[in-house]
């Protein structure tokens, strides 16, 4: 075989080592029958379920995201803020991924984001941030409600919701519903697809997404309430959150939403880590959407002037 001997930098000839990776054709296998193989099972059990769980997030993924969708795209940017306008298609679409959510029906949900937005940290506010971490994150849901919120809320104008024929059909059939599409379907799929058993399948789309979806949204309530910057206005406790921002798929950015809750995309930035906001250009583009609200760039930097806290960083 050919041969190149290397100069090292002082001008020697390399060390033995620097050799070792030139294929030796000396060696020759021996004979016979080969030793038996000796399975490591901790390693098979390890790269099993490595996989196992992957193809499970493979799962998990679509429906993690649409049922989040139905949340973020649907009961609060379309039908508590109305910052755009979809399509009975769309409208049908965001209403079952809703459903899939299981977070009260859109009527429901969008009537207690009114009141959160008007009365914000108030007694009035169903989730009042100001009792503290655990009510606004998941106590509120354990106790009954504040009178406060009951009264202001049926003061709330709601004709949008009871006219719209996708949000009264989804409460009309909220239960079944979510059995479809909270249980059933997440279930079915990789049941069906791939032979998965309905025990796997119960715990991990259904019951493990259903629960990350619900925390994601209600660190929105809890931890964008608490930690973050207040570029927009530091008067208000709702904060920029990027944590919330990654989980809640660009609901974080709470300061600017609570200052503007008619902008579509919840943020200045558009779809800058904001899955919902470049779903709904989506939307738009295929023509499935349309007339979406933003705050102008003129309001925007007026108020960052008159009320911010001075963190702001344009981008
Ligand atoms: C869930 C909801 O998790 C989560 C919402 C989060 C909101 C987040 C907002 C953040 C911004 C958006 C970001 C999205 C990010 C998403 C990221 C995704 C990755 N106005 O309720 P009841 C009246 S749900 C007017 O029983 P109690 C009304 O007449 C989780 N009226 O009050 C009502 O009758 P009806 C699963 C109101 O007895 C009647 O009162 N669901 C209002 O105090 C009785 O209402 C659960 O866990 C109002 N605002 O009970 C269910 N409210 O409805 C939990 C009430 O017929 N809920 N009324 O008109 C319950 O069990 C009960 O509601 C309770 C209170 C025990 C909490
Ligand atoms: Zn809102
Ligand atoms: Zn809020």
């Amino acid at each position: 075989p050919p041969t190149r001997v290397v100069k090292s930098s002082n001008g020697n000839v390399p060390p033995e080592a620097a050799r070792e990776d030139v294929f030796d054709h000396t060696y020759k296998e021996k004979e016979g029958p080969k030793p038996p193989s000796s399975i490591v099972w901790r390693n098979v059990v390890l790269m099993t379920l490595l996989h196992i769980g992957a193809a499970y997030g493979v799962v998990l993924l679509p429906s993690y995201f649409s049922g989040a969708l139905g949340v973020t795209a649907g009961a609060h940017r379309l039908w508590s803020h109305r910052s755009y306008k979809a399509s009975l298609p769309l409208k049908i679409f965001l209403g079952l991924a809703n459903s899939m959510s299981f977070q009260n029906d859109i009527f429901e949900w969008a009537r207690d984001h009114r009141v959160h937005h008007k009365y914000s940290e108030t007694d009035a506010d169903p989730h009042n941030a100001v009792r503290g971490f655990f009510f606004a994150h998941i106590g509120w849901l354990m106790l009954r409600k504040h009178p406060d919120v009951i009264e202001k809320g049926k003061k709330l104008e709601l004709t949008d919701l009871k006219s719209d024929k996708v949000v009264m059909f989804q409460r009309k059939y909220y239960k079944p519903s979510v059995l479809l599409m909270c249980f059933f379907v997440p279930m079915a799929v990789p049941w069906y697809m791939w032979g998965e058993s309905l025990w796997v399948a119960y715990y991990i789309p259904a019951l493990l997404r259903y629960t990350l979806v619900l925390n994601a949204t209600w660190l929105v309530n809890s931890a964008a309430h608490m930690w973050g910057n207040r570029p927009y206005d530091k008067t208000i406790n709702p904060r920029e959150n990027a944590f919330v921002t990654f989980s809640a798929i660009g609901e974080g950015f709470h300061n600017y939403h609570h200052t503007f809750p008619y902008d579509y995309a919840t943020s200045e930035f558009g779809c800058k880590l904001n899955l919902t906001t470049c779903f709904i250009d989506a939307m738009c583009f295929l023509g499935l959407a349309k007339d979406v609200k933003r705050g102008s760039r003129e309001l925007v930097q007026a108020r960052l002037q008159r009320t911010g806290d001075g963190s702001h960083r344009s981008g």
